[in-house]
Order: structure tokens, then sequence, then C-alpha cells
């Protein structure tokens, strides 16, 4: 069902879609961002998430041609916002791993934003902790990211083992608070304390905060109480395709 062969013919027969989900700015109430989750299009299976072939990618090392592909589209789809006159948004996508230590990795970046034509202060990479097993690559890697314009945002935070070694030494813009912490932070006190601190503790770093997983009203007001920059999450929209978000441009707008 999903194998290295029926990916890479999801490849050539372009089934792979990408959805968006808004990053709403918690002072304005605008989308000031997209998140760029991709989907894969099965003419008979219907729509699959990551999660179904991910892994599978990753394994056999066509995460590198979909982690092009998705590249690629995100940043047409910048262009294509921009060309219609939309305001201008920041598009984040998602590294894999094995992407992250692909060694041309800087190279299909620049060439990517060369091709397209977009600001690069417009893209942002999504990193996650589980990534940085190598501390010293990872580094470099973002530097050079960095240097280009390119913006990082460290997902899932506080879910793992050693944030707070990262936060210390990887040259990233953004932290985005895990959902499991915004869940609950209205109803449970220990959450509440922990999202207050990320969020007092990255503004003195001079990160941003987005939190992830806001479903509920009173989310949104905790979070702009203790000064939240972003949220993302089902209350303002789940993942949709291009089209769809344009509408709820609209709306907000
Ligand atoms: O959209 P959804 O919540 O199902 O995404 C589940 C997971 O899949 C998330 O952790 C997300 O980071 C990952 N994911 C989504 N799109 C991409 C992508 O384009 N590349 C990579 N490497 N991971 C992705
Ligand atoms: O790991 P990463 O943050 O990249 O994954 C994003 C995933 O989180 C997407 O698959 C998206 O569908 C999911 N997601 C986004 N907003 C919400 C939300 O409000 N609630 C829940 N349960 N999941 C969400
Ligand atoms: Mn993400
Ligand atoms: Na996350």
């Amino acid at each position: 069902l999903v194998n290295e062969h029926t990916i890479k013919q999801a490849l050539k027969s372009n089934e792979f879609r990408l959805y968006y989900q808004p990053k709403v700015d918690l002072t304005t109430g605008k989308i000031t961002g997209a998140e760029a989750l991709i989907r894969w299009e099965h003419p008979e299976y219907g729509l699959m998430p990551p999660g179904q072939f991910i892994p599978e990618a990753e394994s056999s090392g066509l995460i590198i041609p979909i982690g092009d592909w998705v590249l690629k589209t995100a940043c047409y789809q910048v262009r294509e916002w921009r060309e219609k006159g939309l305001f201008p948004i920041i598009m984040s996508v998602n590294l894999s791993v094995r992407q992250f230590y692909q060694p041309d990795l800087i190279d299909r970046v620049r060439d990517i934003l060369e091709e397209t034509g977009i600001d690069p202060g417009c893209l942002e990479m999504e990193i996650t902790e589980s990534m940085m097993m190598d501390i010293d690559v990872a580094n470099e890697v973002l530097r050079e990211l960095k240097a280009m314009g390119v913006q990082i945002s460290l997902d899932d935070f506080g879910k793992g083992y050693s944030s707070l070694h990262y936060l210390k030494n990887l040259p990233i813009d953004k932290i985005k608070i895990d959902q499991s912490f915004i869940q609950n932070c209205t109803q449970d006190n220990n959450d509440a304390t922990l999202v207050k601190t990320m969020i007092v503790m990255a503004h003195q770093l001079n990160f941003e905060v987005v939190a992830e997983g806001v479903e509920q009203k009173g989310h949104v007001a905790f979070l702009q109480r203790n000064l939240c920059n972003e949220a993302q999450g089902f209350l303002f929209s789940k993942p949709v395709p291009a089209q769809e978000f344009v509408r709820k441009m609209h709306i907000v707008d």
C-alpha cells in the first residue's frame, strides 16, 4: 500500500498536495503566516495524512525529492499570492531529518528562492529537536539558512528533553509551543505556568512565540494576556487547500 514503489509513483503522478494552516497575529487578529502541510491525494484511498507516508519516505530516501517538491510548491504559492496582490505572509515548511542533513540543502533552497523570486524573509523552516543529533552540523546549516534571510522556527517546543540547550546554541527566530501544553492551559495550573514561563523566557532571549493547537477562545484570551505573538489551531482553521486559505484571508481581513 505505502512503500517505496507507490510513493515514487505518487511523485510521478503528482498526487501530493500542500494544505495550508493559518497563523494568526494575536495583537491584530490578522493572518500573518501559513504552515504548509503535505497530504497524499490517493486515487483509491483518498486523502492520506503525512503520518502514513512520511516515515517510509524518510527511510527510503524519497523524502529528498518530496521535500524538494514541498519547498518549491510552497515558494511558488507565496509568489502566486504576491502576484495576486494578497498581503504577504510568512510560509513555513517542515524539514525532515534527512533533508536537513543533505549536503546540498543550502544550494537547493537558494535555487528555489532564485527560481521563484520570493523574498527569503517570507520563507520559514520548521525544525525539531529530534533533528539536532549533530549540533555542530545543525548550527552550520541553520547559520547558512539565516545568512540567506530564511527564518527558523523550533517546532514542538517543550516536548523534547533538551530544549533549553538548543535555545542557547541555535540561531533561531521563533519557538512553537507544542500543542500538548496549550490544550489544558486554561484548566491546569501547571500547564498555565509552563506556557507563561516559556513565553517570558523566549521573549527575553529575543525569540517570537507561536502557540500550536489553539482550539478555544479561552486559549486565545490566555495567550493574549501573556503576550504570545501568534497562534495556530483548529479554532482559526484546520489545514486547507490554497483556494480555501485565500477565502479565509479575506474573511479575517
Ligand atoms: O498535517 P498533520 O498534522 O497531519 O502533520 C503531521 C506531521 O507531519 C507533523 O508533525 C508535520 O510536521 C509533518 N509534516 C507535514 N507536512 C510535512 C512536510 O512537508 N515535510 C515533512 N518532513 N513533514 C511534514
Ligand atoms: O508537528 P507539527 O506542528 O508540524 O504538526 C502540525 C499538526 O498539528 C498538523 O498535522 C495539524 O493538522 C495539527 N493541528 C493543527 N492545529 C491543531 C489543533 O488545534 N488541534 C489539534 N489536535 N491538532 C492540530
Ligand atoms: Mn510544524
Ligand atoms: Na508541532
